[in-house]
């Protein structure tokens, strides 16, 4: 196989992928909730920016307890996003684009209204009672959290049931060679229909310690550090490799929640025959202290993360680069400066991060934008399972409080609607949308931000242009400094410079000679950085 700079040229290394939230991406019938049609009719929006690959969040059929994460039919489309025929209607067109469409794979649990797991809670002779974890007893089976906040057991019947999630997010038991088989008979449903591979949600979670252990005091702290690590986990990848991935030309991108940077090419490494990619979480995680509490963050310990990778990865493995998705809050409000002096260029910056960072970009609906957070006020605003368990568990008091944390790192700002034009719901939706429109929808939106837009869709360009931004090494040539962050990316025949100014102030720090800027966020160059400025340059000499 063709090698570059010691890798191997794969399609997925060469991608950019942009996540959709389909029901907060656009209703084409204006019931208030997006759907399929929706991503149809806004596909040129999708296209303009030259992504490669759409990932599609969870669309399967689903009573929504944690907004399709919670899958009562793995072969049905949900309703309200449209039918069958809508998917197939879909994925024609996104391939008639020339890109791709990857869809989420949600199989450590399901919906507990999936018809295993009816059939499991009748009783422990019920043929399904093995496609979950089930245990017997008075007393809870162990002391297990869920992430969602409270135990992971429910008492159901004569048995409890785990749920690592939402009580009503039932864990499949991975240990059942039957529920492995259904696993693969539905992926091959959808791979045969011709969707070009699969994110995987926290799929390191899929196998549990049978004896079931009690966490230490320090474990609970981080309890996915535990159940990420279970026995089987790379036994039941490599069997998925082997009996589905194998047989097709597909991309796969693991979740890695709980999966530390040491552990993280066990899962990749392409010799293994596991996944090409998994989304590894530090840089996500550096504003988080336990219990989700936001904590400050400085730029030499973002810029470490990105050497660090590089370091802990082979030529076998592979990174992912992103900074948000549908369970994080948005980049220039986390990242970058919402003001209005600066959102545009915070924006701007990160685009050219992202893009010119090594390993698949993965891109969110709305960054392309600078979306900003919602600015929530009250508890009765928020949709997340994850924030109403969380205030009940607190003992609903302190609201201010708990809110302002929440505005920090809530997972609703990036489910919020997206913003299309300056008409009635930001041209989400003609009906009563399912959540909060955001308040500066009329003049935030796909209208008004060309300029965002267009950056990104040249920063996607040049990616596309230069093998040093995909294949090239990298190394950071300012890791101490407060508000710079300079890269380089090389190859041979090619190097590159990134520039970055982190922060609203000028600060100094110029190009060395003999070289040309290709693209900044600023007019023109000045001999300082000023705020919030990007810029990218190649060296005339390699
Ligand atoms: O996420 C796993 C998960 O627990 C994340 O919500 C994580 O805790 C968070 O990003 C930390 O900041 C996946 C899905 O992405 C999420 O939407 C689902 O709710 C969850 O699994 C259950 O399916
Ligand atoms: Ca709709």
């Amino acid at each position: 196989m063709e090698t570059i700079n010691g890798y191997t040229r794969r399609w997925w290394k060469e991608a950019v992928v942009y996540q959709i939230y389909p029901r907060s991406f656009h209703d084409s019938n204006g019931d208030g909730i997006g759907d399929l049609r929706g991503i149809l009719e806004k596909l040129p929006h999708i296209q303009g920016l030259g992504v490669d690959v759409i990932w599609l969040s969870p669309h399967f059929d689903s009573p929504n307890a944690d907004n399709g994460y919670d899958i009562r039919d793995y072969r049905k489309v949900m309703a309200e996003f449209g039918t069958l025929q809508d998917f197939d209607d879909l994925l024609a067109a996104v391939h008639a684009a020339g890109m791709r469409l990857i869809i989420d794979l949600v199989v450590n649990h399901t919906s507990d209204e999936h018809a295993w797991f009816v059939e499991s809670r009748k009783g422990s002779d019920n043929p399904y009672r093995d496609y979950y974890i089930w245990r017997d007893g008075d007393e809870l089976p162990n002391n297990w959290p869920s992430i969602f906040t409270g135990p992971a057991w429910k008492k159901d019947g004569d048995g409890w049931f785990l749920h690592l999630f939402a009580d009503r997010q039932p864990d499949l038991n991975w240990d059942n060679p039957a529920v492995r088989g259904e696993v693969y008979d539905l992926m091959r449903f959808w791979l045969d229909k011709g969707v070009d591979g699969f994110r995987m949600d926290v799929i390191p979670f899929i196998s549990k310690d049978p004896a079931l252990p009690d966490m230490s005091d320090a474990a609970l702290a981080r309890p996915q550090d535990i159940y990420a690590n279970g026995p089987h986990v790379h036994d039941y990848l490599q069997e998925m490799h082997r009996e589905v991935l194998a047989h097709y030309d597909v991309m796969t991108v693991g979740e890695a929640f709980g999966v530390s940077l040491a552990q993280t090419p066990a899962l990749i490494d392409e010799r293994r025959g596991e996944l090409d990619m998994v989304f590894q979480f530090d840089a996500v995680d550096i504003d988080r202290a336990p219990g989700g509490q936001w904590k400050p963050w400085r730029l030499q310990d973002f810029k470490a993360i990105f050497t660090r990778h590089d370091q802990a990865f082979d030529r076998h493995c592979w990174p992912t680069v992103f900074l948000s998705n549908h369970d994080n809050p948005r980049i220039v409000s986390r990242y970058g400066d919402d003001s209005p002096e600066f959102r545009e260029k915070s924006a701007m910056l990160f685009a050219m991060l992202l893009l010119t960072m090594k390993g698949t970009p993965f891109l969110y609906q709305g960054d392309e934008l600078g979306l900003t957070n919602y600015p929530f006020e009250h508890i009765a605003q928020f949709d997340d399972i994850w924030v109403k368990n969380a205030w009940r568990a607190l003992g609903a008091k302190n609201e201010a409080a708990f809110v302002a944390n929440q505005n920090r790192v809530s997972r609703d700002h990036a489910r919020i609607p997206m913003a299309w034009d300056s008409g009635v719901n930001g041209g989400f939706s003609t009906g009563k949308p399912w959540f909060l429109i955001h308040p500066e929808a009329r003049s935030i939106n796909a209208e008004t931000q060309k300029p965002v837009y267009d950056f990104f869709a040249r920063m996607i360009a040049l990616r596309h242009a230069h093998p040093a931004l995909v294949y090239g090494d990298y190394s950071d040539l300012e890791p101490g400094h407060d508000h710079l962050f300079v890269y380089l990316r090389q190859i041979e025949g090619e190097s590159l410079l990134v520039m970055l100014n982190r922060s609203s102030e000028a600060t100094d720090g110029f190009p060395p000679d003999f070289t040309t800027l290709m693209l900044g966020n600023y007019d023109g160059e000045a001999l300082q950085m000023r705020p919030w400025e990007a810029r990218l340059y190649r060296f005339d000499k390699p």
